[in-house]
């Protein structure tokens, strides 16, 4: 009834509207425009970490097409995994008064001035991927990406069932993304916790394979140069993993069977070994952070309030699902 009424109250309104400015536009749709919000572009300044992996291409690709898709004007540089580059690359967005800073940061610490910087230029600044350890929080708006710690447990809830019917002693050896970085202390912390609570499981060794394939072949050529009884792989991401299967064929072992491997990412050459039987299990870290990215970048801009944190949704993958997935798999 309050609906049927003022129903007839607006089209007897929209009537006299209409009259009064000469029978206008009618369809009422074209106020997306109004207010001036189209009125200059955004631009956006992001300092990218490197390509050191399949992950990375995948998550800059979806940065700019996003940005694209947005009608953000996007300023784009790659640190070669170097923080003073990152560094620069922000100081240089600050000179050019972009509208806001986005960045993934390559390791967590070490931030403060520059932050400092572009609050003093009133430039708001989006964590993304990666997050940093100031202790003021108020220099950055938002962090969007991944509960690295979170991932850690999942590859340590994975071997503990794995191997809850053994009482045998589990040699594991870690491949540590970049050292510094927020995945690599996460996932390291995240694995440990669950992993610790048997006293069976051993890290034998662990270092950092820089997040790359190469590093990841040298280092496990390495660890099975001075450990003859290698059970476990865990490596923090795909190509380390991808890189250790070559260093492991190389010394004559079979990846998957003598040496189970679980690694984090999922990126499509990570899942086809994993399909192969070459990894035994993978923890998804989704790279499509573009379009969460750019939505958080407007409200930021246009003033509005958003979230601390915005996590990203992930799963798990064993063989199996690897293969159901592989097919349509974006990256
Ligand atoms: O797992 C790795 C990349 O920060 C989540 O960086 C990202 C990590 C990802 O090099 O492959």
């Amino acid at each position: 009834m309050i609906v049927f009424k003022r129903m007839s109250a607006l089209l007897l309104a929209g009537v006299t509207i209409m009259a009064a400015a000469g029978c206008g536009s009618g369809g009422g749709d074209t106020t997306a425009s109004a207010g001036g919000a189209d009125d200059g572009k955004i631009t956006m300044g992001f300092a990218q970490v490197g390509a050191e992996s399949g992950w990375r291409t995948a998550n800059t690709k979806s940065i700019q097409e996003s940005a694209k898709a947005a009608g953000i004007e996007l300023k784009f540089s790659d640190a070669q995994q170097k923080q003073e580059n990152q560094i620069k690359a922000i100081r240089s967005y600050i000179q050019q008064k972009v509208d806001v800073i986005a960045f993934s940061p390559v390791v967590e610490s070490g931030w403060d001035n520059v932050l400092k910087e572009a609050q003093t230029a009133k430039i708001p600044v989006i964590l993304t991927d990666r997050a940093v350890d100031s202790a003021d929080t108020s220099l950055y708006k938002t962090f969007l990406g991944s509960d690295f710690v979170e991932e850690g447990r999942k590859a340590g809830k994975w071997l503990v069932e794995e191997y809850k019917d053994s009482t045998d002693t589990v040699n594991i050896v870690e491949l540590q993304g970049t050292t510094g970085s927020a995945p690599a202390n996460d996932r390291k912390a995240g694995f440990a916790e669950v992993i610790g609570a048997e006293s069976k499981f051993k890290v034998i060794a662990s270092q950092t394979g820089d997040f790359t394939r190469a590093k990841g072949k040298e280092v496990m050529e390495a660890f099975l140069k001075s450990n003859p009884d290698i059970d476990v792989l865990y490596a923090h991401n795909d190509d380390m993993g991808l890189g250790a299967i070559e260093a492991i064929e190389g010394a004559g072992k079979v990846p998957g069977k003598d040496i189970k491997i679980i690694t984090v990412d999922a990126v499509k050459d990570g899942m086809q070994a994993l399909a192969d039987g070459k990894i035994n299990f993978i923890v998804e870290c989704s790279p499509i952070l573009g379009p969460q990215l750019m939505d958080l970048a407007k409200k930021v801009v246009a003033g509005e309030q958003v979230p601390a944190r915005v996590l990203t949704e992930e799963t798990t993958f064993t063989p199996e699902q690897a293969k159901a997935a592989l097919p349509t798999r974006p990256y």
